[in-house]
């Protein structure tokens, strides 16, 4: 196993949409540690493999709270086969968007469908936490970021302030 680097805002590789991927293999099954250990590492609830620079549609989430046993969860290829009506907001965070929270409105209940590690198709109903850390992940398997829920004024100012710091660091360096 190893920690990967998290790539923040503005990277472009954030916002482009992976690559399905095709059999669940040797390879899948290491990157899936590799991002469950950068995960836990970080920590966070979720990661997505374009957080890493990999560009394929797979996710990793443990929504277990503090002295609770460890509970990974590994989606590849995860779709969104029902939303509920009922939305919740809830205040996200991004280990791509450092130290930045926003609340953010989205259905309250979903279905999802994915392949597990074991390469069996899944299909499970999520609500609270789950369904809102599910949602976050999918997204950026397509290059979408919670700030982009926001309102533009808000959505711009945490832009430029990534920008802003990713010059400071260019000149810097
Ligand atoms: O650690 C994370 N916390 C979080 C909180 C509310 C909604 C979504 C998340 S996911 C985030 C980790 C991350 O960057 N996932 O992509």
């Amino acid at each position: 196993m190893a920690k990967r680097e998290i790539l923040v805002l503005p990277d472009a590789r954030l916002r482009t949409v992976a690559d399905p991927i095709e059999k669940v293999d040797e390879a899948i099954r290491q990157l899936a540690a590799d991002m469950l250990e950068t995960m836990y590492d970080a920590p966070g609830i979720g990661l997505a493999a374009p957080q890493i620079g990999e560009l394929r549609r797979i996710v990793v989430m443990d929504l277990a709270k503090e002295g609770e046993p460890k509970a990974p969860v590994v989606m590849i290829n995860p779709e969104i086969l029902r939303y509920s009506d009922e939305t919740v907001t809830t205040e996200e965070g991004c280990l791509s968007i450092p130290e930045i929270y926003y609340d953010v409105e989205r259905p309250a209940e979903i279905t999802v469908r994915y392949t597990d590690l074991d390469g069996k198709l899944v299909e499970t109903d999520a609500k609270d936490r789950f369904a809102i850390c599910i949602q976050h992940e999918l997204d950026q398997l397509d290059g979408v970021l919670y700030i982009d829920y926001l309102s533009r004024l808000k959505r711009d100012r945490v832009l430029k302030k990534f920008q802003k710091a990713e010059r400071l660091s260019k000149k810097a360096s």
